[in-house]
């Protein structure tokens, strides 16, 4: 990271990270890399780490491919599940052509139908993830999974996968995700240091980063001279505090953000998959490494679990800690469980927190643009 540049310019370097993926992803091949292809937060990425391979998240986030997926699947669909689709059909993202497998989980049912035809043209192998993470079964069911995950890597990629190499694996990620959680949390800082838009900017290009020492290394820094900067008085306006929660929002999903902070509030924290969820949690090192990534992902809150007491425990923590005014629930048009959850959302925010809530559901399109500047006027007006 070159320390002479300003903040938004590394910001935007951050940003620059996904749009650089041909050319790395090619690279990571010229070196006999192995490329892992992910789409959900479940996935232990630790195990692909572990066989030396790099794990990147796939095309997933714009509406480019939309079109070629609605010629196979239904229309009224998750645009995510659609542009996930349509990138593999298409080609169109690098990481998914490079991609040496694809690991998928069964979360939603559009998802799990989804990847039995992405896998007429690409290597899929679809982890069974159970409905519930209560009880023993579904704990024994994910661990016996996470090894089926690692004796197939062993298979496909012809190599040991050691204990020792877990854990090493685990290490680094951790300290990832520590370094990741470091960053967010200046979210905390009130009135804050830097706009929602910014923390989401980096947070997601630094999942285009593949060297994960120096990731950490730039994100270590950047949160020091973002803290520094703050200290002799660099910060923003004093607006309404909004957390967001729900379903992902990287890439077309982000005019949420930008609706809101062009209507008079700001995003200071993210409780969602593409911020907190992916990295609130640590995976234990002192245990059998099995069963510390099955306890550690399982854990995860989100709306394909019932019940689904963790997104809520996650929730009320960061409302409170991130001093939140109020609570904007994005739903992609379409997913039907983080829709239907709408209503325990809003009853625990109301009721628990007395922070007010609001739902909008939204698609890839630009087409909403104009009702979503409406809708977060109103609201922010309202706090
Ligand atoms: S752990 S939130 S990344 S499943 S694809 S459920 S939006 S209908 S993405 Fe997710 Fe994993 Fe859960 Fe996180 Fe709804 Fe669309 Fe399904 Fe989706």
């Amino acid at each position: 990271m070159d320390i002479k540049k300003d903040l938004p310019e590394i910001f935007e370097d951050f940003s620059e990270a996904r749009k650089n993926g041909f050319i790395i992803a090619k690279e990571l091949k010229e070196k006999n890399i192995p490329l892992i292809g992910t789409f959900c937060t479940y996935m232990p990425q630790e195990i692909a780490m572990a066989a030396g391979a790099a794990v990147v998240s796939l095309c997933s986030t714009s509406d480019e491919t939309i079109g070629d997926a609605e010629m196979d699947l239904p229309r009224n669909l998750c645009p995510l599940i659609k542009s996930s689709y349509g990138f593999g059909k298409t080609d169109k993202c690098p990481y998914f052509y490079f991609s040496d497998l694809i690991v998928g989980e069964t979360t939603c049912d559009g998802k799990k139908k989804m990847y039995e035809y992405l896998g007429e043209f690409k290597a899929v192998h679809v982890m069974q993830l159970p409905n519930t993470q209560v009880g023993e079964k579904s704990y024994e069911l994910w661990k016996s999974e996470i090894i089926k995950l690692k004796d197939l890597l062993e298979d496909k990629l012809e190599l040991r996968i050691t204990e020792d190499k877990i854990k090493e694996a685990i290490n680094l990620k951790n300290r990832e995700r520590v370094a990741l959680k470091e960053f967010y949390e200046i979210g905390k800082l009130n009135p804050p240091a830097i706009s929602g838009t910014d923390i989401l900017k980096v947070i997601y290009g630094a999942t285009f980063k593949f060297d994960k020492e120096q990731s950490i290394e730039e994100l270590s820094s950047l949160t020091e001279r973002v803290k520094r900067e703050y200290a002799q008085g660099v910060r923003l306006d004093s607006r309404p505090r909004i957390l967001i929660t729900g379903c992902p929002i990287g890439g077309a999903a982000e005019k949420v953000v930008k609706a809101i902070e062009d209507n008079g509030g700001y995003v200071v924290a993210f409780e969602n998959c593409t911020v907190a969820k992916a990295n609130e949690l640590l995976v234990d090192e002192d245990k059998d490494v099995f069963d510390a990534l099955a306890e550690k992902y399982l854990a995860i809150g989100c709306s394909c679990m019932s019940p689904n007491e963790n997104r809520k425990t996650l929730l009320g923590k960061m409302i409170e800690e991130y001093k939140v005014d109020g609570v904007v629930d994005v739903i992609l048009q379409a997913c039907h469980t983080y829709a239907v959850e709408t209503l325990s959302i809003k009853r625990f925010t109301n009721n628990n927190y007395k922070v007010p809530y609001m739902a909008v559901e939204t698609d890839y399109s630009q087409s909403d643009i104009g009702q979503l500047n409406t809708r977060m006027a109103a609201f922010i007006e309202m706090l």
